[in-house]
């Protein structure tokens, strides 16, 4: 009895003990799975973060990649053969070209439109597109998805006055717009720039292609599945803005930096001297000079081939070309002989030539849109100039390709060279990601390259095809 209340309060104090025990092991557990949970909390957010910062440091590398290669393509363009050529493709990479742990890729345009299923690389010439601040309301009105009334606000946007002309769009138009703002009356700077113009929607100037890069994505042939809204036709509709340049324009002055020599008001010796310069035969320059018989300095007609005897004399201007093609076509020189002079001649008094098309690179559509040409003499030009490889940089084979009314038409409007080109430059760095693409364009009308526009485009998504994430997937599986 006397060790039983002990024996109680033992076995009270133990049983108290058991329950402290269990819930000290109970807060403990707790304790200890509430940690276990802040440790794997962490660790999961810290392999995130670690996975963001990794993505961050591939993002940077892409872009220091892309300003790289910008100064690899204004080298290029700074050591081309001939001037007015794109850099030779034989030392010119534009394929996955590798700068630290980042590759870029130029993204260019199928000569050949109906080529749109995979990337094309290259750079792109901005003098094979037509001139937004010089197009005439006709040339503009042939573009794909152009109406008058497009093609009458872009004159009206860039004209001076503010009298609408038929279908046009001036200030009264704008002002009526929410917000309202004022018509430019000026010149564009970007062909951008047309989203302000009255009636340019998101479709017309993109159509189906959305991410501007001349090729049929996925979602580019889904219908409404994803946008842009598309017909699912296989065949990318591309809007107005594939066609349109404010750049490609061309230097007025020869390679010896003198002057062009203006065919529209040459006098004779001025003729005699840039043929001699560039060497034509005597005997040539004595046919083409009888030719233009009507023009005639003091020398005029006979006399040597060499310097003007005392200071050009005159100048009479009976020589009254239109275009640089129509001084061939009435020369009588071979394609080979006006090769040289070529470059040397021109109709403008400009410092600088705009709005000229190059004949050697644009696409069908643009060449349609040009005054004497249509949708079938402008394929017969492409055809054409397929098979003639050897003057590159030269519009003499027009001449045999189109008929004289035509090449007449035509020749004030085209050229054989560039001085403009764009290079779209995506890249990915380390493990594939940070995905970066920035459009520059470059010219060099100064003589040495300069980068005219920077615009970013990594907002309009993956631009470079399926091959390439393809190859990209391959290169990471590599050992
Ligand atoms: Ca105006
Ligand atoms: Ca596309
Ligand atoms: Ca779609
Ligand atoms: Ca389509």
């Amino acid at each position: 009895m006397g060790v039983e209340p002990c024996d109680g309060k033992l076995r009270h104090r133990t049983s108290v003990t058991t329950s402290q025990r269990a819930s000290v092991l109970i807060i403990v557990m707790w304790v200890a799975f509430g940690l276990v949970s802040l440790a794997i909390y962490f660790a999961n957010s810290s392999s995130l973060e670690l996975r963001a910062a990794d993505n961050r440091v591939a993002a940077l590398e892409a872009e220091q990649a892309i300003a790289g290669a910008a100064r690899y393509v204004s080298n290029a363009l700074a050591n081309v053969t001939e001037p007015g050529l794109p850099p030779d493709p034989a030392f010119f990479r534009t394929e996955a070209l590798l700068i630290g742990n980042a590759r870029c890729w130029l993204i260019g345009q199928p000569l050949e439109e109906e080529d749109d299923l995979r990337v094309t690389f290259g750079l792109v010439d901005e003098s094979a597109k037509l001139n937004l601040n010089t197009a005439t309301l006709a040339m503009l009105n042939k573009l794909p998805r152009m109406t008058d009334a497009l093609a009458a606000a872009i004159i009206d946007w860039r004209d001076a006055d503010s009298e609408i002309s038929e279908n046009g769009a001036e200030d009264e138009v704008y002002g009526r717009l929410n917000p309202a703002y004022r018509c430019k009356n000026a010149p564009f700077e970007t062909i951008e720039e047309l989203r302000l113009v009255n009636g340019f929607t998101y479709d017309v100037l993109y159509d189906e292609d959305a991410n501007m890069n001349a090729v049929l994505d996925d979602n580019e042939n889904n219908e409404a599945a994803s946008a842009p809204n598309d017909n699912q036709d296989g065949v990318l509709n591309r809007g107005v803005l594939a066609y349109l340049t404010v750049h490609g324009q061309l230097s007025n002055l020869r390679t010896n930096g003198e002057p062009k020599v203006n065919i529209a008001t040459v006098d004779a010796n001025t003729l005699r001297q840039v043929m001699s310069d560039m060497g034509i035969g005597n005997d040539t320059i004595l046919r083409v000079l009888a030719t233009f018989s009507g023009i005639g300095g003091p020398n005029g007609g006979g006399g040597q081939p060499g310097r003007p005897s005392g200071g050009g004399g005159g100048g009479n201007p009976s020589l009254t070309n239109n275009s640089v093609l129509q001084f061939y076509m009435r020369s009588g020189l071979t394609a080979e002989e006006f090769a040289l002079i070529e470059n040397d001649l021109t109709v403008s008094t400009n410092a600088v030539i705009e709005g000229l098309v190059n004949v050697n690179t644009a696409t069908a559509t643009v060449l349609a849109c040009l005054p004497g040409l249509d949708a079938a003499k402008a394929d017969a030009l492409i055809a054409a100039r397929a098979g003639q490889a050897t003057l590159q940089t030269s519009i003499a084979w027009v001449k045999d390709v189109l008929d004289e009314q035509s090449a007449t038409q035509v020749g004030p409007f085209i050229t054989g060279r560039s001085q403009s080109f764009s290079a779209d430059i995506a890249a990915v760095g380390r493990h594939g990601r940070g995905y970066s693409r920035v459009k520059f364009i470059f010219d060099t009308i100064e003589g040495t390259p300069k980068i005219r526009l920077r615009q970013e485009l990594t907002h309009l998504g993956w631009a470079l095809g399926w091959a390439v994430r393809e190859q990209i997937a391959e290169m990471q599986n590599a050992p």
